[in-house]
């Protein structure tokens, strides 16, 4: 994060989940499954609904959207802007997981033993049924496939076929009140299994917030998996917060507490460095990094930079959010 960007690049994709994910998808595709807009595809995650459930789940989507493709058109392994899909490879094995190492390529096998059950998220606060949630309670949400891209504030990007379900369907369930203006999240904090957490110069635990309205957009995800496999430990298992708007440090990893409360919460980052990384963090290819430009991004695993889009090309679903704001200002 406070390093310059870097131009790695990644190795070649290994075959396995991405073919599997592609064909499935191929599937999908021909039972007429289209969206516009955000590409999302209600779908059963390895282990999640029966069959039965995912064939009702379809003919509803097939009915709100009756584009026949037939079963000879490609795969969609692009998001709804025509950017390739990043691959699996590169997904899990270039990542930013800083309780492990700052070392992108060596997060995984950091990461790869860490204990990913019995997991409990606590959820309370300022809500009127405060409730520990263990891995069985967070599948029974109902789950969706979303094409994200996600833009990391060092100028790279990933398109990431997640899924997970609308962080909205969690806080509905239990109950805000009233006064509860801000959602706080917090990563595990265990040191024997995160060597990274023993460097004493970090606040841990990672700690991240959304306002309100922000958490409660349909766009906030809790994702418990990617291209169709539960997630890896270097991506976040078994639950992260997905906000594709937003500076990929938003999207914590590995949550265990989620607290709504009065306050903006301190994030782990405004904490380190809050002239550098504000609560709000909003790409925006206008409002440049004091230490470098926002302007263009780099899609890991591919060449050259891309333009940088206004909250990362989410602008229809989000900018209203921000109407009255001065995104210089709040940044
Ligand atoms: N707990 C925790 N969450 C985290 C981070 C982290 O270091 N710790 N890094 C963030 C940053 S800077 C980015 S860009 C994304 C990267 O997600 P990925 O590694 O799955 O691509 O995770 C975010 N979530
Ligand atoms: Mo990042």
């Amino acid at each position: 994060m406070a390093r310059a960007v870097m131009m790695t690049e990644i190795p070649p994709s290994d075959i396995t989940p991405e073919a599997r994910y592609l064909s499935r998808r191929q599937f999908i595709r021909g039972l007429g499954v289209a969206a516009g807009g955000v590409l999302f595809v209600r779908c059963a995650p390895t282990g999640t609904p029966s069959p039965e459930a995912i064939i009702t789940t379809h003919t509803q989507m097939t009915a709100a959207a009756p584009t026949t493709v037939p079963l000879t058109t490609p795969p969609p392994a692009v998001d709804e802007l025509g950017n390739r899909l990043t691959s699996y490879q590169a997904i899990t094995n270039y990542c930013n997981y800083y309780e492990f190492t700052f070392d992108k390529e060596g997060v995984a096998r950091l990461a790869a033993d860490l204990q990913l059950s019995p997991w409990q998220v606590e959820v309370g606060g300022l809500v009127h049924k405060p409730r520990v949630f263990d891995l069985d309670d967070l599948r029974r949400f109902e789950q969706e496939e979303r094409i994200y891209r996600m833009r990391c504030v060092e100028g790279w990007s990933k398109v990431v076929p997640w899924f997970g379900f609308s962080l909205a369907r969690l806080l509905r369930a239990v109950e805000p009140m009233a006064n509860a203006q801000y959602v706080r999240f917090e990563t595990l904090y265990d040191p024997a299994q995160m060597p990274g957490q023993k460097a004493r110069s970090y606040p841990w635990p990672y700690a991240e917030g959304l306002r309100m309205d922000e958490a409660m957009n349909d766009l906030s995800l809790l994702a418990t998996g990617l291209y169709g496999q539960p997630l890896l430990p270097q991506n976040g298992a078994p639950v992260r917060l997905v906000v594709p708007w937003k500076y990929g440090f938003k999207s914590i990893k590995s949550i265990v507490k989620i607290d709504l409360v009065e306050k903006m919460p301190i994030s782990l980052w405004m904490a380190v460095a809050p002239e550098e990384y504000g609560f709000f963090a909003n790409v925006n290819p206008e409002v440049d990094h004091p230490r470098w430009s926002q302007s263009t991004e780099r899609f890991v695993g591919e060449t050259g930079r891309q333009p940088t889009l206004f909250l990362n090309g989410y602008a229809d679903q989000v900018a209203r959010l921000y109407q009255a704001m001065d995104l210089t200002r709040w940044f």
